[in-house]
């Protein structure tokens, strides 16, 4: 038979399968801020349809069985309204972002403490320090983002932990949570990203010294093989964290890595921070970006291919993607290993926002159509990785307290971070496990009031 050649066929292929994409993609030109600007748009608009529907609770800033993914969201919408241009979230971001801050402007409200782990309240911490390096406007009469970024630290340092482990930061903040025996990455490298984002702020060395301590703890830990750059997930308490938890997430990577980045800028190119910037870059680079999709788009490897992650798993890529541009603009010699990655990243974004007549979302960005995931996760991860490629076109850096005087730190006084001082814990030993537990959970109660049943219970 004698017709169409191969090469005919495959053209004919490829043509109808870019007609598909272009009708029910969102587009995508990643070297122009008003296609990015727009496709923010695209996206951010029907996150925040999924977001007035989850506000179940009636409560600003308050998502139904979640907390801090309002204020992951508030962050990844400061990053892209600062890039953009674009306002018309502005004004539902600063309100629900302070509201959230709480009878004590320490996101530790009462209403959500007694659940909450430092990765939950870690979170709005990054989400006010990000206010403070764009410019975010302040709210008047209230105090400003930096120092309520300012309390987040203050409080989650109070909570460093000796008594196991030789030090850093428990995964849950009580004792009658499973995770208070663990130690985990996202809360260390989170308050190492926040101490390192606040002293390149601030330009005040004790955040500058606390991120050298978390650092330094971390990589005498379990939870980071310096030899091969390897971030794991966890480690228990027990047995003094000689056993990692092997998952592999790619926040866990990305705080660590934006911290060295803003330590690097800070320290004005300190050679010990650029070592740590490229090792942690080329292991991340190396396991998120799969050959299967192309070696240039991020992946949550662990689940997005075989659409198995959860809530909180869906939004890890955007967090990533724009820790990724904060490197890039901060250690000026990873822009050119950086960029090709967040393109291709957006590019791929373009393609899996194709579900439905609104061009929803779906988690695995290496898929070339929509997987038929949606939520406000989903948006907001790929929110994140379009930003990204607006910070890579932002000429202005982070701005520190010199170019925006308004967010200078102040002092905000609240009452748990004095009472959960941990000087006055002893450590627990294993003869008075039960006493110290309870004894720890009445001073708990003591300062939250709301645990009042779990000492009535025992
Ligand atoms: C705490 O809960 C009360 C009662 O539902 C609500 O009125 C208040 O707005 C909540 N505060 C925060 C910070 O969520
Ligand atoms: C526990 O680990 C820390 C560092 O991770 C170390 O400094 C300490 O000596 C260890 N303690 C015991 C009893 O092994
Ligand atoms: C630096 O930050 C620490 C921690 O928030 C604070 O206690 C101290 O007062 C700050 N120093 C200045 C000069 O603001
Ligand atoms: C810090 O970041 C700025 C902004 O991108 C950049 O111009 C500067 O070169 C960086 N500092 C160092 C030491 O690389
Ligand atoms: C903070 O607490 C100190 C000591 O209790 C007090 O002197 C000061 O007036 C308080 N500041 C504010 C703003 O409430
Ligand atoms: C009412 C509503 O939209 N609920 C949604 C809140 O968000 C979760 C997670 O994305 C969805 O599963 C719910 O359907």
């Amino acid at each position: 038979m004698r017709g169409l050649s191969w090469a005919q066929l495959c053209g004919a292929a490829v043509l109808l399968l870019q007609g598909q994409s272009v009708l029910s993609a969102i587009s995508v030109e990643v070297n122009s801020k008003d296609s990015l600007a727009n496709a923010g748009k695209e996206i951010a608009n029907p996150m925040m349809d999924f977001y007035k529907k989850n506000q179940t609770e009636g409560i600003p800033g308050k998502l139904t069985d979640t907390w801090y993914i309002a204020g992951a969201m508030f962050m990844t919408l400061i990053q892209y309204w600062a890039t953009s241009g674009v306002d018309s979230y502005n004004k539902v971001v600063k309100h629900d972002l302070m509201f959230q801050a709480g009878e004590n402007y320490d996101y530790f409200s009462s209403n959500y403490s007694q659940w909450l782990g430092n990765d939950d309240q870690m979170f709005w911490g990054l989400a006010t320090i990000t206010a403070s390096e764009t410019g975010f406007p302040e709210v008047s009469g209230k105090p400003s983002w930096t120092s309520l970024a300012r309390a987040v630290f203050n409080m989650q340092v109070g909570r460093w932990d000796m008594t196991k482990c030789g030090g850093g930061l428990r995964w849950q903040i009580w004792p009658y949570q499973a995770g208070y025996t663990m130690k985990n990455s996202i809360s260390n490298g989170g308050l190492f990203e926040l101490s390192a984002r606040l002293a390149r702020f601030t330009k005040n060395d004790t955040y500058a010294e606390w991120a050298e301590r978390i650092w330094d703890w971390t990589a005498s830990s379990p939870l980071m093989e310096l030899d091969r750059w390897w971030v794991g997930d966890s480690t228990s308490n027990d047995n003094n964290c000689t056993d990692p938890g092997r998952n592999q997430w790619t926040y866990n990577y990305g705080t660590y890595l934006s911290g060295a980045a803003f330590m690097y800028n800070y320290t004005n190119g300190d050679e010990k921070w650029l070592k740590r910037v490229d090792g942690l870059l080329g292991s991340l680079l190396a396991t998120f970006f799969p050959s299967d999709y192309g070696s240039n788009v991020l992946s949550e490897a662990a689940c997005d291919g075989i659409g198995t992650c959860d809530r909180n798993q869906l939004g890890f890529k955007g967090y990533t993607a724009m820790w990724l541009a904060h490197t890039a603009i901060l250690v000026p010699s990873t822009v050119e290993k950086i960029t090709p990655k967040l393109q291709g990243s957006a590019l791929a974004i373009g393609k899996q926002c194709s579900g439905g007549s609104d061009n929803l979302c779906g988690q695995c960005w290496g898929k070339t159509t929509w997987d038929g995931t949606q939520g406000l996760e989903v948006q907001m991860a790929a929110l994140g990785g379009i930003t990204s490629n607006l910070m890579l076109l932002e000429t202005k850096a982070p701005q520190t307290v010199d170019t925006n005087p308004d967010a200078a730190e102040h002092h905000i006084n609240n009452t748990e971070s004095s009472s959960s001082d941990p000087s006055s814990l002893k450590p627990i030993e294993t003869k008075d496990k039960a006493g110290a537990w309870i004894l720890t959970v009445m001073i708990a109660a003591g300062v939250i009031g709301a645990v009042g049943w779990l000492i009535k219970t025992q």
